[in-house]
């Protein structure tokens, strides 16, 4: 019914934003705190596949997915069933109260499909935030030690701990209070810029020294690392980076945990980003974005005896795992689970990786493409230069949100384009996209 009513193509009627939606952005800079963005404020009122509808009927391709939520599709319909039908009969109790089936449901399937041949247990939240903040919990209290290492161009979340956890403090932790004490950043595994031909292993060892030396393994509890980073700009470390870090760590009895929230979930092409690095081996995984179709939930996964270390009531939450919410799951799990997904999202790799390689060997502007699955981007320098271009960035965004082509901007530098497309996105409306971003290139 829903694909009837909204056509998977690109319409413009006005100008975008057009008056409808600016009238909207009036009344809500009146009403809405000016310190939440506001990247693109065109208003959404109805979205199915890969197009969204704004409220002056504007038709636009989306390749962001909401960053990375919607990699089922928007209104997919078995998610919209499910979630109508759980809304209908059981919306909260609050599981540590009285608990319900569907809470226990989305722990199999995660239990199930994070990688690790070893037995597994969850805890559900409501965010990818809440999610690491509990990893983080729980690996303390699993260690007894207070010492948590990150990355350069991590990004964790929004709350205390997490934009203490992050790389740039502006504009995630400027001004919001003190950071949280034992977070220790390191460098991460950079290809495009670390030093020419600079190995996964010794990007790794680069990071092992500074742990070594500069944090010291005593206090350690966890390293948490984005097997690809998102908002750093989706970069994919050298191979053996990752297996190396997770060696090092289990010789020392740190735990490793894999931010999965941006990565994970069939965005890559694999059930989570980590599986691509063989040997790499996280004992604790946090889950949130495209788990459920648009509904908030998200879950630390992981090694059955440290999920296990907490305490009972020691974890937990008001709405952690709601029944409607894990319904969406449920719904979201069984279409990967039947297959077609995954495979999807190397289908996108294989046009994207094809267009912006092209546009690399056409455009100097253009210094780097990577990622993995429906998950690539491409770098913007100065031609002839590694130096970051973020005007360039701008322009063809701007040309692309005036053509009705939602992107997204990425990178330490905001100088990164990333592709994160709705799995269900079709090869036509792909191809299109990518026609429009070309257009902005060539115009710069
Ligand atoms: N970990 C790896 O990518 C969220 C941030 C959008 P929440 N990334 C999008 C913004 O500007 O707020 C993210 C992530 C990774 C954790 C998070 C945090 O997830 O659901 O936004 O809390």
């Amino acid at each position: 019914m829903i694909e009837t009513l909204i056509a998977q193509e690109r319409k413009i009627v006005t100008a975008i934003p057009g008056p409808n939606s600016q009238a909207l952005h009036k009344r809500r800079l009146s009403a809405v705190s000016g310190g939440v963005g506001a990247t693109l404020p065109v208003y959404i009122e109805a979205a199915h596949g890969a197009i969204l509808i704004d409220a002056d009927g504007n038709q636009i391709i989306d390749l962001g997915a909401g960053i990375g939520v919607m990699s089922i599709g928007h209104t997919n319909e078995q998610v919209v069933a499910a979630v109508q039908e759980q809304v209908a009969k059981l919306t909260h109790t609050l599981f540590a109260l009285t608990p319900y089936e569907n809470y226990v449901e989305v722990c199999e399937f995660l239990n199930r499909y994070t990688p690790g041949a070893f037995k597994k247990k969850s805890a559900l939240f409501n965010s990818g935030a809440e999610a690491v903040e509990n990893a983080v919990k729980i690996a303390r209290k699993a260690t007894r030690k207070n010492g948590i290492v990150v990355f350069d161009h991590a990004y964790h979340g929004r709350t205390n701990l997490t934009f203490s956890m992050n790389f740039k403090s502006a504009p995630y932790g400027n001004g919001f209070g003190p950071t949280a004490a034992s977070i220790q950043h390191v460098p991460m595994s950079y290809p495009f810029r670390d030093p020419e031909g600079m190995t996964g292993p010794e990007a790794a060892q680069r990071a092992i020294t500074y742990i070594e030396k500069r944090v010291g393994v005593e206090d350690l509890a966890a390293i948490v690392i984005e097997p690809i980073q998102g908002e750093g700009g989706f970069l994919v470390p050298a191979p053996g980076f990752l297996k190396t870090l997770s060696d090092w760590a289990h010789a020392n009895g740190v735990i490793v945990v894999a931010d999965e929230v941006q990565c994970g979930i069939a965005r890559t092409g694999k059930w989570f980003a980590s599986e691509w690095e063989e040997g790499f081996e996280p004992d604790l995984f946090t889950i949130a974005k495209g788990i459920a179709g648009g509904m908030p939930i998200s879950a630390v996964t992981g090694r059955a005896e440290i999920m296990d270390a907490s305490h009972p009531g020691g974890l937990g939450g008001t709405f952690g795992g709601n029944p409607v919410s894990a319904a969406a799951a449920v719904a979201v799990l069984k279409q990967i689970e039947y297959g077609g997904v995954n495979e999807r999202a190397m289908q996108i790799e294989a046009i994207l990786s094809a267009r912006l390689n092209a546009m690399k060997a056409k455009y100097p502007v253009v210094g780097d493409v990577r990622g993995r699955g429906a998950m690539m981007a491409i770098e913007f320098v100065e031609p002839g230069t590694r130096n970051p271009n973020k005007p360039a960035v701008d322009a063809v965004v701007k040309h692309a949100h005036s053509n009705a082509v939602l992107v997204l901007t990425a990178g330490t530098y905001y100088n990164v384009i990333r592709f994160l497309p709705p799995l269900a996105i079709t090869d036509e409306l792909l191809h299109e996209a990518l026609d429009v971003i070309e257009e902005g290139i060539s115009k710069l």
